[in-house]
């Protein structure tokens, strides 16, 4: 037994049945995730999430964060789907649509390779003129030029178009892309996989199905990938719950995804925001922490802290998140759509995020070998879960 969920999730609290499944390392159920939406005590949830992942952690490693210095690039924002949510690409004339030459992406990444990034994580909007003849030749040109970059590329969504342009399958367009240098998948591009949401917001691209059935031909093929999950583009909770059961349906079948990613919608240049509810922040540690939960079988869950915020995702770090995400250089998506945050944050202030809300921070790769473990010597902080239940304690 934890003696910090002892505390916390009494016999008596009505979170202690699920509070014993989670110590005995039982799988949570629908019904389970939706008590866990509904609860009162969110403290409870979070210390639950926060036990689950210090099990996934293992010895030694209970106190890990991660992050990793890379570079986000978008070769262009052209796109021709018209996703509501969606304000970085322009169809319509919004703001300037772009598409790099080979060149210009090279420059760009020569940008991020001149500060020590590690990986660039590219993707891009669905455009005719990037077809997968250009995407291998840009590919090839940066691993030629940056053989220690990690490319992780290409959503599930550029693959389905790319192979439709082409006409060929899913399975031979990753196989060109692997040959030509992608590394590994971000998440991107599964929003929310609920039919209606998705029919409300125009998404007509990649539903659930295919999304994941890229996903599991990926890792068939050896290569890992992400997971993500939209909000505030008007879901239910229950639309939530079973978006992640989904994912951890596909994770047992296939088992590549690395780490699952809760996103919130910016609505800045959309005419969503009067439609739809905006994530308050308590909902928004509810989505890392049940999802924590409800992943049993994912290693990773990321507190985005372009989305959340800085100090939202620190605060994130205790409800059972364990990644950080990246120093990131010039995100786009969720910039074009309002986020204030820093558009970069050197690895010094990541680490400083990190230690200051009382965890390690470690310097990983993509695919999550450790680069670095942080000396914190001297400069232990107790994190906010354990504050929070000495406090309980003390009552
Ligand atoms: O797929 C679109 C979302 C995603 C908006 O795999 C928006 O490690 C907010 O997938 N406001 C791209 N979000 C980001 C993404 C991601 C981010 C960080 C790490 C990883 C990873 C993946 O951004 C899109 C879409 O779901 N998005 N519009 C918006 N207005
Ligand atoms: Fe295009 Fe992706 Fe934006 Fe949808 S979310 S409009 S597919 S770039």
């Amino acid at each position: 037994m934890s003696a910090v969920l002892d505390q916390m999730l009494p016999a008596s609290h009505p979170l202690a049945d699920i509070a014993q499944k989670v110590q005995d390392g039982k799988r949570i159920t629908r019904e389970d995730a939706l008590r866990l939406y509904e609860a009162d005590d969110l403290l409870a949830v979070g210390a639950l999430a926060e036990f689950a992942r210090k099990r996934k952690a293992g010895p030694g490693k209970e106190k890990y964060v991660y992050y990793i210095h890379n570079m986000h690039l978008n070769p262009t924002n052209f796109c021709v789907e018209t996703c509501r949510f969606c304000s970085y690409a322009n169809p319509e004339g919004k703001g300037k649509a772009y598409t790099w030459s080979v060149d210009q992406v090279l420059e760009e990444a020569r940008k991020g390779a001149e500060l020590g990034i590690n990986e660039i994580h590219m993707v891009g909007g669905l455009n005719p003129a990037c077809d997968i003849s250009y995407y291998e030749e840009v590919l090839r040109a940066v691993k030629a030029k940056f053989p220690n970059i990690h490319m992780k590329a290409m959503t599930a969504v550029e693959i389905e178009y790319m192979a439709n342009l082409e006409h060929i399958s899913y399975e031979d367009t990753l196989k060109r892309l692997v040959v030509a240098g992608l590394g590994s998948m971000p998440g991107g591009g599964a929003e929310i996989f609920d039919e209606e949401v998705r029919r409300s917001m125009h998404v007509k691209k990649t539903p659930a199905d295919v999304w994941l059935e890229i996903h599991g031909i990926a890792h068939k093929l050896g290569l890992k990938t992400n997971a993500t999950m939209l909000t505030g583009i008007g879901e239910s909770r229950e639309n939530k719950v079973d978006h992640v059961l989904l994912l951890r349906d596909q994770q047992d079948l296939t088992g590549g995804f690395q780490c699952f990613i809760p996103l919130k919608c910016y609505y800045e240049g959309t005419t969503i925001a009067d439609e739809v509810e905006e994530p308050t922040p308590e909902e928004l540690l509810r989505d890392v922490a049940i999802s924590r939960l409800l992943l049993d079988n994912f290693d990773h869950i990321k507190a985005y802290w372009i989305q959340l915020g800085e100090k939202l995702a620190q605060i994130a770090l205790s409800f059972g998140a364990d990644d950080m995400d990246g120093t990131i250089g010039e995100e786009k998506i969720t910039h074009a759509a309002g986020a204030k945050t820093p558009l970069q944050l050197a690895k010094d202030k990541m680490e400083f995020l990190i230690s200051s809300a009382g965890y390690t921070p470690v310097e990983r790769d993509t695919v999550y070998n450790i680069r670095r473990v942080a000396d914190l010597t001297g400069q232990a902080v107790t994190p906010l879960s354990e504050r929070v239940a000495a406090l309980a304690h003390s009552k």
